[in-house]
């Protein structure tokens, strides 16, 4: 009965979800920066600047959600360039110092205007900390290896600039999601975030083994199929309210949404009514560069048919691209649009 007991619970993630349960987050060494007033608008309609779980979209291949057994988990670092190969346990990652971020997450395959996006307040280790500790160098320092390639239990295989994770940006391996312990759709226990670029090159869930290699010499599961091998994240901006075909009276009506442009910053947005001039619209303070931006258009409507269109600006100073592009291979760019009628 023991031995049946136990198979059931493995079947039902029940090991799994004991283990979840017994997590204890250590508070984090560098706790993450508040959020500034002003940096979440209270406009009714406007995506919340923090995304709350239940509600984070949730991209992956898992016919069935990966229940990985705490107590069991360890994960691998070797490779090209790694003098010291590392095993380590969930109690070896949290006893080390964590740190605490907020990040704004994009899936590749987000259509322009589309929902797959969403900002969490990470916990986690610092992989550069743990990159360097086994030896490994960038390869402006000169490693031999440019590609860190992420292998989750479910056999998913994620590729990442080794550069992109030790150029002291706030690439995580996490094991929390807004204060507590990352649920098992989002890659319980341990995952990776890295800032500025798609979840697809960067954000491997469930991750079991890190490995250093080259882009000459291994190509993972999404360029295998045709995806870029690098990708950042590119500019992007979205209006949250009026929704499409939305009937607004006339008067004030307040525009509003969200554009992000990871680990560059966002600088401007614009909005265009009809075929009319571009207009600044007001933008919410900034949190920071890997964080997105709300902001805020308050028009004077006029009864009839209208097209509202956004685009956004980068701190490096490059606006967003009017060219419609498919997402793939690398991700879409075009403006987002939406026609209201004003009654
Ligand atoms: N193991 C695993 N990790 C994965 C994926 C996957 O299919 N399997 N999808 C990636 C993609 S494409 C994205 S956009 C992010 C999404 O993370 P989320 O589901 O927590 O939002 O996870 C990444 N990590
Ligand atoms: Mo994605």
């Amino acid at each position: 009965a023991g031995a049946v007991g136990r198979l059931l619970a493995g079947l039902r993630g029940g090991d799994a979800v004991a283990s979840r349960e017994a997590v204890v987050l250590p508070a984090p060494a560098s706790p993450a920066p508040a959020v500034p007033r002003g940096a979440a608008l209270r406009i009714p309609g406007i995506t919340p600047f923090t995304t709350p779980t239940g509600d984070f979209y949730r991209v992956d291949t898992a016919l069935v959600v990966p229940k990985v057994d705490a107590g069991a988990w360890r994960l691998r670092l070797h490779g090209t360039g790694v003098r010291r190969p590392v095993e380590l346990s969930l109690p070896d990652l949290l006893a080390r110092e964590l740190i605490e971020r907020d990040i704004t997450l994009t899936c590749v395959s987000n259509e322009v205007g589309g929902p797959y996006t969403g900002s969490a307040r990470w916990l986690g280790v610092r992989l550069a900390d743990l990159l360097e500790e086994a030896g490994v160098r960038p390869p402006s320092r000169g490693g031999p290896a440019d590609q860190l390639v992420a292998r989750s239990v479910d056999g998913m295989t994620l590729g990442t600039p080794v550069e992109d994770v030790m150029d002291g940006r706030d690439a995580l391996l996490a094991v929390g999601m807004n204060g507590a312990p990352l649920p098992f759709d989002h890659g319980f226990p341990v995952r990776m975030v890295v800032p500025g670029l798609y979840g697809y090159v960067s954000a491997c869930k469930w991750v079991k083994e890190l490995e250093l290699t080259t882009f000459d010499a291994y190509d993972p599961y999404w360029v295998e199929r045709s995806w870029a091998r690098r990708a950042p994240v590119k500019t992007q901006s979205r209006i949250d309210t009026p929704r499409p075909f939305a009937r607004p009276a006339r008067g004030t009506v307040m525009v509003a949404g969200v554009a992000w442009a990871q680990h560059r910053g966002v600088e401007k947005v614009e909005v265009r009514v009809d075929d009319g001039p571009w207009v600044p619209a007001d933008l919410a303070a900034e949190h920071t560069v890997d964080t997105w931006r709300q902001w805020s258009f308050p028009w004077r409507a006029t009864p009839g048919s209208h097209t509202l269109t956004v685009r956004a600006t980068d701190r490096t100073g490059r606006t967003q691209p009017e060219r419609r592009a498919r997402p793939i291979p690398d991700g879409a760019t075009g403006w987002h649009s939406v026609v209201v009628t004003v009654d």
